[in-house]
């Protein structure tokens, strides 16, 4: 099948995004691989955060939180403890997500899971190490008014906890083998992985101060991206192989997975890919910031490859 491409602009080129991409990508893992050390005790367990949290994702979701800081006239360098507690619980739960009481996969970003290294009890222990430190790391931020962080904190935690993304994890869990329907989908996706990706734009929005209208455009350009993310994973579950994905491809299918390409076929996926992505533009048009760094990041996000 030919690849669809979803465009923001006509004639709009993606190479600055992907510079962009690139260097802010950067400047996250430069962060985190100063964040943990293993000369602490005990050390096989930060080794074991290490592994996965340096094991070289993509970094979308922080990369999201330090354009929407500098979308608004910030020092991106300033919000990485933000950007680095979002991928610290994005990491946590693919460590989680692995195990074999979960989905049960032996590789994820290119190298074997958590717990086909360290074993299941350390993985899960890393994976709830993660998710609390994530929480220090968030607090200890001091350049900002902590009633701005204690917004920060608890955006993070209403979209990763039981109102998100485990939330979203439990209804996949439930409907697995079953017979769900397309509003379960919808719930399943945005809570999965709608909600972490609204808040890591979110979190940049309030470290920058900006005003409500501003942060209301900001949680919808969030949501729609983030269900359209999770869309284009379910597509790519079925295109890709598992080199280009660095997981096991074909795993949802197998898994009897409740996913769009399943019940609505991938063309019509790629429609609502196309609705969801539009969405999130028109969401960023309406504070103004229609040529930001924002905008080219959608698009990178709806046609990534892997
Ligand atoms: C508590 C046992 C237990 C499990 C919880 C919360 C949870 C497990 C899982 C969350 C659901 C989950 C793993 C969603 C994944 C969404 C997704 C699209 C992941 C892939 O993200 P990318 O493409 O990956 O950004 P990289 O590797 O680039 O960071």
């Amino acid at each position: 099948m030919q690849r669809k491409v979803h465009k923001a602009m006509a004639g709009h080129s993606s190479e600055t995004t992907k510079a962009y991409l690139r260097s802010r990508a950067q400047m996250v893992s430069d962060y985190l691989s100063q964040l943990l050390s293993e000369t602490q005790r005990p050390a096989a367990l930060f080794a074991g955060m290490n592994y996965s949290l340096l094991a070289g994702g993509k970094r979308l979701r922080p990369v999201l939180c330090l354009a929407t800081v500098e979308s608004f006239a910030k020092d991106p360098r300033t919000a990485l403890p933000a950007a680095a507690a979002i991928e610290m619980i994005h990491s946590y739960s693919l460590i989680h997500d692995d195990l074999p009481v979960m989905d049960d996969d032996d590789l994820r970003r290119g190298k074997p899971t958590n717990h086909k290294v360290f074993g299941e009890a350390p993985a899960l222990l890393a994976g709830d190490a993660l998710l609390t430190q994530a929480f220090s790391e968030l607090a200890g931020l001091d350049t900002i008014r902590p009633q701005l962080v204690l917004r920060m904190v608890r955006t993070l935690a209403d979209a990763a906890g039981p109102y998100g993304m485990v939330g979203g994890q439990f209804v996949d869990m439930e409907k697995e083998h079953g017979d769900g329907s397309e509003a379960d989908l919808e719930f399943i996706h945005r809570h999965k992985t709608g909600k972490l990706i609204m808040a890591s734009v979110v979190l940049g929005g309030l470290f920058a101060d900006v005003d409500e209208p501003q942060l209301t455009a900001l949680t919808e350009y969030g949501l729609h991206l983030g269900l359209a993310y999770q869309m284009v994973d379910d597509v790519l579950d079925v295109t890709a192989t598992s080199e280009q994905l660095g997981k096991t491809a074909g795993k949802d299918a197998v898994a009897e997975k409740l996913t769009y390409p399943s019940l609505i076929g991938i063309e019509e996926t790629h429609r609502r890919i196309e609705l969801e992505f539009q969405s999130a533009l028109a969401s960023l048009r309406g504070i103004g910031l229609g040529d930001s760094v924002l905008y080219g990041l959608a698009e990178l996000l709806v046609n990534r490859q892997s």
